[in-house]
């Protein structure tokens, strides 16, 4: 693998499909001048779904194309036939995506095959057939489809590396990354020189490895300061973290408070990080003297009691990097071998089933709250504004031009309780009623 340019953010729009139309139809007989209603359903529209998929890498097709429109049902037609459902649109996103809608709403998508619907098609309308009863034998009018769901989503890719490098700036991590990979990061002598992460692979033993180079952290980067925040959140998945720690820091400043500031900005950025396996990768050997350097591994050896692995490198010598991979890849082990637990904060099992039962629960607390009631305003002009999803959809059943449907919307009008609302705020017979855009002159006192 090469020096990857991530692409990490994406908006995009997603269009679900519109349900198809309802017929208004007859039968037709030899004999029968005229027969039943037989007018089919319309279709569903097409769900617009994101899929994980494992041969992706970046969000980098996203920057061509940002709009997404699923099918949209078929129209029914006469001796009942239904409208096909429209066409489902599949969008692959790489594993490690993670989708929010506008609403809050959120989907993780890690595990590669995972599925989620990010939004559904309109729902067909009926045809005429369903509108018929005793006193209405010859309905003559059906249901239309309606709009499916629209919505911006911003896709951030969080990479799925199984080690991070962390340290401050100048630290030499991007030195590392290009000696144990064949990644080639920029290098440079100041700070903040990578400004992106770039994953690289290290080999051993047919065995590969995913390692992360991350700009440089600073204190306050768990607040936001300098780059790091926004790239914590791309080790947060890592198993394990190298924390790369200059011997001797070329601003003269100390190694003892420089590995404060960075355990400490994992600590506070998210506990789960903190507590992940590392090995501490004392750097630029070169530079120091070898009992110098020998002294401050014993020393930091000591301090880390908790067993951490304490390796002293040189990028520019190689000294050490094939101790410090033989470590990593060990270590990667352990970790890979424990339960799926969540000990480390990482159980990508989790997330993904997360993923999965997250448009059931969504659905329980969103749609129910959005669809009941409706609100009733007056409009200057003494129009009276009934506003609501429920309602709204409704009303966008009905072809304003055909009475019979009118008459049939102004009874299940009654029925929800806006007439009863409306009277009660003032409403009289004859008064203009807007809905959904449409102008309705309600007479709940005549007979319908
Ligand atoms: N002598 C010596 N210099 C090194 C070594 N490793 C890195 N450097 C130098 O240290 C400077 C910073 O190295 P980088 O690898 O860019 O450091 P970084 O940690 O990636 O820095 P940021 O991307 O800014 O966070 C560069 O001038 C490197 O050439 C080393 O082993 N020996
Ligand atoms: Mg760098």
């Amino acid at each position: 693998m090469g020096a990857t340019m991530l692409y990490d953010r994406a908006t995009i729009e997603v269009r679900a499909g519109r349900g198809g139309d309802g017929c208004t139809s007859f039968r037709r007989e030899a004999r029968v001048p005229r027969g039943g209603p037989d007018g089919g359903d319309g279709g569903r529209g097409g769900d617009v779904v994101l899929h994980c998929d494992a041969s992706l890498r970046d969000l980098q097709a996203f920057k061509r194309r940002a709009h997404f429109r699923a099918g949209r049902g078929g129209h029914g037609s006469g001796a009942l036939r239904h409208g096909a459902e429209g066409e489902t649109l599949d969008v692959g996103v790489p594993p490690g995506t993670v989708v929010s809608v506008e609403d809050g709403t959120r989907h993780d998508l890690v595990l590669p095959g995972t599925r989620v619907v990010v939004a559904r098609g309109g729902p067909g309308g009926r045809g005429n057939k369903h509108f018929a009863g005793p006193t209405h034998q010859a309905p003559r009018f059906a249901e239309r489809g309606l709009q499916g769901d629209e919505h911006t989503l911003e896709l951030r890719l969080k990479l799925l590396a199984d080690v991070g490098l962390v340290g401050r700036p100048n630290a030499g991590k991007s030195s590392l990354l290009a000696r144990v990979t064949r990644a080639r990061p920029k290098v440079a002598g100041y700070p903040f020189t990578t400004l992106e992460p770039v994953l690289g692979t290290a080999e051993r033993d047919g065995r590969q490895l995913i390692l992360a180079d991350i700009p440089g952290l600073i204190e306050g980067a768990s607040d936001g300061a300098g780059l790091g925040h926004e790239f914590l959140a791309h080790v947060e998945r890592c198993r394990l973290l190298v924390h790369v720690l200059e011997l001797d820091p070329l601003d003269g400043s100390d190694p003892a408070a420089n590995f404060e500031t960075t355990e400490r900005e994992l600590e506070r950025y998210d506990s789960g990080l903190a507590s992940l396996p590392r090995v501490l990768a004392l750097s630029k050997a070169d530079l120091v003297a070898g009992e110098v350097a020998e002294a401050a591994a014993q020393g930091w050896s000591q301090r880390l009691h908790d067993g951490a692995g304490v390796v002293v490198t040189s990028s520019a010598t190689g000294q050490g990097l094939d101790a410090l991979l033989t470590q990593v890849f060990s270590l990667a082990e352990t970790v890979a071998a424990q339960p799926a637990s969540g000990v480390y904060g990482h159980d990508p099992g989790a997330a993904a089933r997360a993923a999965v039962d997250e448009p059931m629960a969504e659905h329980r607390v969103f749609r129910p709250r959005a669809d009941r009631g409706f609100e009733i305003t007056r409009a200057d002009d003494g129009r009276w504004v009934v506003s609501g999803r429920g309602v709204e959809r409704l009303v966008a059943r009905y072809d304003p031009d055909n009475e019979e449907a009118m008459a049939f919307l102004e009874r299940r009008l009654i029925g929800i309780g806006v007439i009863s609302a409306l009277e009660a705020r003032g409403f009289r017979a004859g008064d203009d009623v807007e809905i959904g855009g449409v102008m309705f002159e309600l007479d709940p006192g005549a007979p319908v």
